[in-house]
């Protein structure tokens, strides 16, 4: 599959939409300078549109995968959120909600980088999007990313991805520390392996996303060789210290205007609930102190949303067995349709999906 979906029948017209866009540029390029990454500007292409903007049903994906990583627990993120309320929830905002739960074979095939029923993912993501629904892939550990963000693309060609998180993801078979592939999907999404490992077949080693259409939020926990890469790269990265610095507000507006500058393409968010703080989120495998608050990745949630081209969400390393006990008390402004005494992470998990589905307070303004 090609990396980018470009026209080059129209340059004059190309190049009016860019200088239109001048404002925004520099403001970027002041940012990455002191960002970990700097990214050289971007050449905007014209976009092939095939998306249907339809988010009217929410394809929930059950993707309990977890033999990208070693703890025990994450496999039960789907169904964590479901007995929180979240289907109800969802409903609650107007739309339909369908719901395909996958099984995937036992977690001792760990440690591997086989792909172990991950192509289920992407044909249930490809099948869900092509039906125009919102595509939700439940994970799991973010090993599941590199199978939703390839069935989505292979959609929504001009896709690009918001990837929030404490960690990159960026690693290759030969630079990963650890050996386990829910530290590379990122990697290998933008074509960054040698080669695709076996049974990664649906995913060709040249990768289904270019590095121009992905950017990180919250990022605080890079490996060296991680960091070469990403500093090599055109992938746009805005660490803690720019939030801390900038704000979030800017941050998601400079983060989209990096992916995509004409505010055209179809969004795809990529959240691990490590990107958030251990404080507010202790139940995942790999906490990174300093992170977002909840405050925070909500705002990232309901912007997206807000774009109304946020076609697919996956929510990943929700790990129940990890969580601190829920708070029996609710408190006004608590969704009604959650379930009160849900444990914290799988609660933060649950509103982050529902900010990015609620438009209601649009209509507020
Ligand atoms: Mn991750």
């Amino acid at each position: 599959m090609p990396k980018t979906h470009a026209s080059h029948t129209k340059p004059k017209q190309i190049r009016k939409i860019q200088r239109s866009s001048v404002v925004v540029r520099p403001q970027i390029r002041k940012i990455q300078r002191s960002s970990v990454v700097e990214r050289p500007q971007i050449q905007e292409d014209t976009v092939v549109h095939t998306r249907s903007t339809n988010r009217s049903t929410v394809a929930f994906i059950g993707a309990g995968f977890s033999a990208g990583q070693p703890t025990g627990g994450v496999a039960e993120g789907p169904a964590a959120l479901l007995s929180a309320g979240l289907a109800g929830a969802v409903e609650g905002l107007g739309r339909r909600f369908t719901q395909t739960e996958l099984v995937f074979p036992s977690a001792d095939l760990y440690p591997f980088c086989p792909d172990a029923g991950l192509h289920q993912i992407k044909h249930s993501a490809e099948a869900a999007a092509s039906a125009g629904c919102f595509v939700l892939t439940v994970g799991g550990d973010h090993s599941i990313a590199a199978a939703s963000i390839c069935g989505v693309a292979s959609v929504h060609q001009d896709v690009c991805i918001v990837w929030v998180d404490a960690h990159a993801d960026a690693n290759t078979p030969a630079t990963s520390p650890s050996g386990n592939y829910h530290g590379m999907p990122a990697a290998h999404l933008m074509g960054w392996f040698d080669k695709s490992p076996p049974g990664f077949e649906w995913l060709p080693a040249e990768g289904v996303i270019d590095e121009r259409r992905l950017v990180y939020i919250g990022l605080r926990d890079i490996d060296a060789a991680e960091a070469k890469m990403l500093r090599d790269s055109r992938v746009t990265v805005f660490t803690m210290h720019d939030v801390d610095r900038i704000g979030i507000a800017q941050v998601v507006e400079l983060a989209l205007a990096a992916v995509d500058p004409l505010r055209q393409r179809a969004v795809h968010l990529s959240l691990d609930i490590d990107a958030v703080d251990p404080l507010y989120a202790p139940g995942t495998g790999t906490t990174a102190t300093g992170g977002l608050t909840p405050r925070e990745v909500k705002y990232v949630c309901t912007e997206l949303g807000r774009t109304h081209r946020l076609v697919g969400m996956d929510v990943v390393e929700v790990n129940p067995d990890l969580d601190l006990p829920g708070d029996s008390r609710s408190m006004h402004g608590d969704n009604p349709s959650l379930n009160v005494g849900v444990t914290p992470t799988v609660k933060l998990a649950a509103e982050c999906v529902l900010a990015a589905l609620d438009d209601s307070l649009d209509s507020m303004r």
